[in-house]
């Protein structure tokens, strides 16, 4: 029984984010399209509460159910959301395009009733050097964020 999930972006920027899952051991496909970005990477999280009371400053850290040091999507420590970078071209659009092993829809990793955040700089996916690379990858600012729910099959 596949499972499928939305989330809509608002704030500075507008997009829409579809996650699609198999079953439950299959990895999440993450589609959409963002817009209204400046040209180059913007770091792309799930973040851990569903909370936007406060803008997407609510929504709290990276969703970090293991407590690990956060990571790229690739790299074997993350954080359950790290999704790594989104990347706008010249038109401002950036096209989400990633398949990740990590999130889940169901289950002790699912991000259903969790928050995406699209951030003002590039994620350095915990190789920065920076203070902040370790635990936000450095992004900057929150430029919109959307709480996701499950979506009509
Ligand atoms: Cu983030
Ligand atoms: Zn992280």
């Amino acid at each position: 029984m596949p499972t499928k999930a939305v989330c809509v972006l608002n704030g500075e920027v507008q997009g829409t984010v579809f996650f699609n899952q198999a079953n439950e051991s299959s990895p999440v496909e993450v589609s959409g399209e963002i817009t209204g970005l400046q040209k180059g990477l913007h770091g792309f999280h799930i973040h851990e509460f569903g909370d936007n009371t406060n803008g997407c400053i609510s929504a709290g850290p990276h969703f970090n159910p293991r407590n690990l040091d956060h990571g790229g999507p690739d790299s074997a420590i993350r954080h359950v959301g790290d999704l790594g970078n989104v990347e706008a071209a010249d038109n401002g659009v950036a096209k989400v395009d990633i398949k990740d092993k990590l999130i889940s829809l169901v289950g002790k990793d699912s991000i259903i009733g969790r928050t995406v955040v699209v951030h003002a700089d590039p994620d350095d996916l915990g190789q920065g050097g920076h203070e902040l690379s370790k635990t936000t990858g450095n992004a900057g600012g929150r430029l919109a964020c959307g709480v996701i729910g499950l979506a009509k099959i």
